[in-house]
């Protein structure tokens, strides 16, 4: 078995294990692969909550949930996706041989033992102990694979295959002490530990969706008395544990940061290549790598300048937050604990792509959600909003994971709280930490105009999380947060993507994100530096909640129906209660997992004009053409309000401009690294408006109006932003001519509309924006010390 050996004898390469473990070593018993097993942990919290229909008023646009929608993913069935499995007699001799072993083993006292050197070239493990010295970073059920190139049974020599170790919980550890993070795997049949491994900073997961959630990986992996680098895949339930083990498997990466796997000696073929033939080629068309930030914490500032900058907002910020800290004062008789921060978005380009799985570039607004607050010691959540005469008080008893967010008589504006409220319990349920949910005082105040395309909603989805998560002491990773809070914020009924809440969570001053789905992740885009943007809102009310069976999930369900229907043309299946996407679509079918290059997008664009009409379709067109109810092989309750309220269903129209759209992502990406002008950035942005305005049909008379003035004063690209529909609009002007295009466009379209005229602030409906911060704790006690400012001078 040859694998992976450690490069050079340098102790800079050293790293550390957990408690290692006697039987651990890999003989392949404890578990014969019979094709059956279940799976014990209770089901995630993601998918309870109703999605009753959404009408009524409140917070203004509104939000998503791609994965909320209870998916029931199909049962694991047999091994045989994972290839040769060992279910032959001899293995269950051995496993019978072995069971006692493992049983003595299992009472072994771990937590004293230290990893012995190995060939002098590791140090001694710093992390010496047991579990009890360690978080649980996630627990999920798996059953677990190690790939053999080789293995013997008697005279029978097989190539290639892969050995069960059994099912059983796999948990992610980092010790309390040092922060370095394992990985440990106990099988279920025989309490056996069949993986302990430690986690590299540069492991990489590579994920198959399509092949029973599987991920497979290179792990260094000790057998007692040497340290191979051996490939190992684990199979989950479904699409939400695989997240919930991959965000954790990232945490991990980023606490073991520094540690580097040594380079690898062996030309051992890749799994996938093993059993699935697929080759994840090196298919995007990005010359540049791409710098993927690992997750990072949410940060904590002690100072408003390091989140506002040294702006001219720095003093109404100020202001902004004395004014909250007394209000809060004022009904809670307290001084609040903490401050939450979570910003609104702008999308640059790629609109409706994120929920089809498509890679997309926003950037963070200033403009804001605030949450102030305490832990109280009733059983109560109170909920203030600074502007109570718009958003009725309201207190909700502190049930945790059992809250339902309950829209059945329309949305009211403490749903998106509540999202955030119970998407915190959700994540600790899945993660396996127990949290007892606690009374909570807040107040909350937003700058993120309502229903203006620019995300208030995420962004008080992303805050409420974050404050109930700061309430119970307990935190997550900006990577678990915004995955979290894309699908959390689907309780309230709309099918959005990822793009707002991870944009709200990692958003960085200074820089638009590259932001990738499935799993979530974003790397940095260098702008021409005389990029500059500016927001310019319609002033007509995009109310996605109210209107999301007509509009957004309508579109949602279009691009679902269209992926069906061109994968039964070209010959891909799509499995119930699998998250279809236009993504998944030409990933089965290209055999890939890797980034779709350019000329792939455009392919699948000719196969949705190839194989999809452009008449609208009815739904018993498309029931016949997918071979049966639509409702029922969507398996979603937000899609059933839409077959109930449309009759008429443009497919290709829709599937166009998905991976048109997605594609001219890639194509703003390369122009950005390789140095490209922002006349070439702003062509493809109009490209993308006209894609959205036409074959995707979300814009609006006012959106039009406002984009055509646009680029008569002087924008270089101009487009809508968001879901449309109303909404506001994200235009590139060239540095040097930004105070007079504003002024422009004030005098073309604000300057007589009775809207703009009922606003006293010019910059909550047109104004530039550099890329700001993301989300973040405010330390209160610093803040209150501020007493440079009179507070009779609030906002
Ligand atoms: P807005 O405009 O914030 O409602 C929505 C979705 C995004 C994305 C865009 C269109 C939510 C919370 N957001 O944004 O995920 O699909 O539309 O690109 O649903």
């Amino acid at each position: 078995m040859s694998g992976f050996s450690f490069g050079g004898g340098n102790s800079s390469n050293s790293f550390s294990f957990g408690a290692p473990s006697t039987d651990k070593k890999d003989d392949g018993t404890g578990t014969t692969t019979t094709s059956s097993f279940s799976f014990g942990a209770p089901a995630t919290g993601s998918s309870s909550g109703g999605f009753g229909s959404v009408s009524g008023s409140g917070f203004g646009s509104s939000s998503n949930g791609l994965f909320g929608s209870g998916t029931s993913a199909p049962a694991f069935g047999s091994s045989n996706a994972f290839g040769s499995a060992p279910t032959t007699d001899n293995n269950k001799t051995k496993e019978a041989s072995s069971t006692k072993n493992n049983n003595e083993e299992d009472t072994t006292d771990s937590s004293s033992m230290k990893l012995p050197e190995i060939h002098g070239k590791l140090k001694v493990i710093d992390v010496k102990t047991g579990e009890e010295d360690e978080e649980v970073l996630c627990t999920v059920r798996s059953k677990l694979y190690v790939f053999y190139k080789e293995d013997k049974y008697g005279d029978e020599v097989r190539k290639n295959l892969w050995k069960s170790r059994g099912t059983g919980d796999v948990k992610i550890l980092r010790h309390k002490g040092t922060g370095k993070c394992r990985l440990l795997m106990r099988q279920d049949k025989v309490k056996k530990i069949c993986a302990n491994v430690a986690i590299p900073a540069d492991a990489k997961l590579e994920r198959e969706e399509g092949q029973g959630y599987r991920i497979t990986t290179v792990l260094p992996d000790f057998d007692g008395t040497t340290t191979e680098f051996r490939t190992f895949a684990f199979k989950f339930k479904d699409d939400s544990a695989s997240q919930t083990f991959y965000d954790s498997f990232e945490t991990a990466k980023a606490h073991n940061g520094g540690v580097q796997v040594p380079e690898k000696k062996s030309t051992e073929p890749s799994p996938a290549s093993v059993t699935t033939a697929a080759t994840n080629s090196n298919n995007n068309n990005n010359n540049v790598p791409a710098t993927k930030s690992p997750p990072k914490a949410v940060p904590t500032f002690s100072t408003l300048r390091e989140i506002y900058g040294n702006s001219s907002q720095l003093q109404r910020q100020t202001l902004r937050y004395k004014n909250i800290c007394a209000r809060f004062r004022a009904l809670y008789n307290e001084e609040p604990e903490f401050i939450i921060r979570a910003p609104g978005r702008a999308n640059i380009i790629g609109e409706h792509i994120d929920y089809m799985g498509f890679s997309v570039m926003p950037f963070a607004l200033e403009n804001d959600t605030l949450i102030a607050g305490s832990t109280n010691a009733s059983n109560s959540v109170q909920l203030n909003h600074i502007d109570e005469n718009k958003f009725t008080p309201v207190t909700f008893d502190a049930e945790g994971k059992n809250l339902n967010v309950n829209v059945s008589n329309g949305v009211q504006w403490y749903n998106y709280f509540q999202c955030g409220y119970r998407g915190l319990f959700d994540e600790a349920d899945e993660q396996g930490q127990s949290v007892a949910p606690k009374g909570m005082n807040l107040v909350i105040n937003t700058t993120v105009p309502l229903g203006s395309g620019l995300s208030s909603s995420s962004s008080f989805v992303v805050c409420s999380f974050l404050a109930t998560a700061r309430a119970h002491n307990v935190m997550f990773n900006q990577q678990v947060v915004g995955t979290r809070c894309q699908k959390c914020e689907g309780y309230i009924g709309t099918m959005g993507g990822g793009m707002d809440q991870a944009i709200s969570v990692t958003g960085e001053k200074g820089k638009a994100k590259h932001v990738e789905f499935f799993p979530l992740r974003t790397s940095d885009v260098s702008l021409p530096s005389n990029a500059c943007f500016v927001i310019a809102n319609s002033l007509a009310v995009s109310a996605k909640a109210v209107t999301a069976d007509k509009q957004y999930n309508l579109r949602v369900t279009e691009c679902k129906l269209g992926a069906i229907i061109v994968g039964k043309k070209i010959g891909v299946e799509f499995s119930k209660g699998e998250n279809v996407t236009y993504r998944a679509l030409a990933e089965k079918f290209l055999k890939t997992n890797g980034t779709l290059s350019i000329a792939q997008l455009n392919q699948f664009e000719g196969f949705c004009k190839q194989h999809l009409h452009s008449n609208p379709y009815t739904q018993s067109e498309i029931e016949g053409l997918i071979g049966g109810s639509a409702t029922v092989i969507l398996d979603d309750r937000r899609c059933d309000n839409v077959f109930n309220v449309n009759s008429k269903f443009y497919l290709q129209q829709r599937g166009v401009h998905v991976y048109s759209e997605a594609r001219r992502v890639l194509q703003f990406k390369d122009v950005c690294a390789n140095g490209g002008t922002i006349q070439e950035l702003g062509n493809l942005m109009n490209e993308s408006g006209a894609s959205c305005a036409g074959d995707f049909d979300c814009s609006c008379e006012e959106l039009d109006q406002i984009t055509k003035l646009a680029l008569q004063n002087g924008a270089v690209g101009s487009r809508l932003t968001g879901a449309g529909w109303g909404g506001s609009t994200v235009s590139l002007i060239d540095e040097k001519d930004v105070d007079d295009f504003i002024q422009k466009m004030y005098d073309s379209y604000y300057k007589n509309n009775e809207r703009a005229k009922a606003m006293s602030d010019q910059k909550m409906y047109l104004f530039s924006s550099a890329p700001a911060q993301g989300a973040a704790v405010v330390e209160v006690g610093n803040f209150l010390s501020i007493d440079d400012v009179d507070i009779n001078d609030l906002l």
